[in-house]
Formats: structure tokens, sequence, C-alpha cells
């Protein structure tokens, strides 16, 4: 499956992303095909709805220790319900779908979740560091929520203007 990452201010970015209800030969072709979209553009997290694709859909690779990201520490997170969120953390962010642009976002230091794998089992999984704040940041996809929308906004205008230019510079490139 051909697929091209979305990105802001493009208003697909803003749908709000439906229940997977048949975890079929289309689900999975999806879902193979956002692995490697994911891993060649340098990303850790993407959602369905990067892809176009307005289903409750995320994939999460988040490197190991070693700092290495391999294909056994994959998750795919269907229709994700957050069940339990406690503390606070803050983390530089980014996002494939607002390139170059990082700023520091507070969200939930640990988050439980139910979700649902490819295969529409049912699956509970503890969240803390990185990975909490990742599955947080690609739920918010799932509502048509930015991490920029998240901003002050002093820097949300601030974000607005640099990514302006940093569009037309590309264009001229
Ligand atoms: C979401 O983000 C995330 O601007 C996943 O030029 C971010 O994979 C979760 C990326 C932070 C937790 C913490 C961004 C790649 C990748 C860029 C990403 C870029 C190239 C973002
Ligand atoms: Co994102």
């Amino acid at each position: 499956m051909q697929l091209t990452i979305v990105e802001y201010p493009n208003k697909k970015l803003r749908e709000i992303s439906k229940e997977v209800k048949s975890f079929d030969e289309k689900l999975h072709s999806l879902l193979d095909s956002m692995y490697p979209i994911m891993i060649n553009t340098n990303g850790i997290g993407l959602a369905a709805i990067q892809v176009a694709h307005a289903i409750r859909v995320l994939i999460l690779n988040i490197p190991d220790e070693e700092g290495e990201q391999t294909k056994e520490n994959l998750l795919e997170i269907i229709n994700p319900v957050i069940t339990q969120k406690d503390g606070e953390s803050v983390y530089q962010e980014g996002c494939l779908s607002v390139p170059k642009f990082y700023e520091d976002i507070t969200r939930y230091e640990t988050i439980s979740i139910n979700y649902q794998d490819r295969d529409g089992n049912t699956k509970t999984l503890e969240a803390d560091g990185l990975l909490s704040i990742a599955i947080q940041h690609e739920i918010d996809h799932l509502e048509g929520i930015l991490f920029i929308d998240k901003l002050s906004y002093s820097r949300r205008k601030k974000f607005e203007k640099e990514y302006k230019r940093m569009l037309k510079e590309r264009k001229y490139s």
C-alpha cells in the first residue's frame, strides 16, 4: 500500500478517527505499510490519520536502552482507551506531520490503556517514560489533536511564523 505522510496545516489531521471493527486483511496491509514509512522518516510513532486513514490505529517503535529501534519492540495499538493516568512529565516532542519543529509538552507521567491488537485480541498496557508520552501523543491524533495545540498562545504564534517560513523555503529549494 502506497502511503504518504500528511503534513500540517492539512485539515485531514483534524478528523476524528473511527473505531476499527474489522480486523481483516485490509487492516493488516495498512499496518504493514505504516511501519516502513515510519522507520524511513525516522519516526518512533505514527497514527493512521497521518497517512490519511481516519481509523483508530497507531504504531509505536521506541528505541531500547542501546538506542536500537528493533521490530521486536513494535507495538500495534488499535482502539486504545486510557484507563488510568498519573503524574506529570515534560518532554520535547516532535511529529512527522509537523516536520522540523520540537517543543516541550506536559503530559501524564504514567498511563494504563486498554486496546486491541491486529487480530482483535483485547490487551492492557501500563506505560511510563517515553512510551507513555508517545502513546498520549498518538492517541491525541485519533481526536484530531496535534502537539502544537498544547502550546501557549505566544509559543503557538512563534511556531506559526517559523513553520510558514520553513514551508516557503522548502517550496523554493
Ligand atoms: C511522537 O514523533 C512523539 O520533525 C512521534 O523532522 C514525539 O516520531 C512521541 C520526526 C516525541 C513522543 C515524543 C519529527 C522525524 C519524528 C520531525 C515522531 C522530523 C523527523 C517524530
Ligand atoms: Co504526531
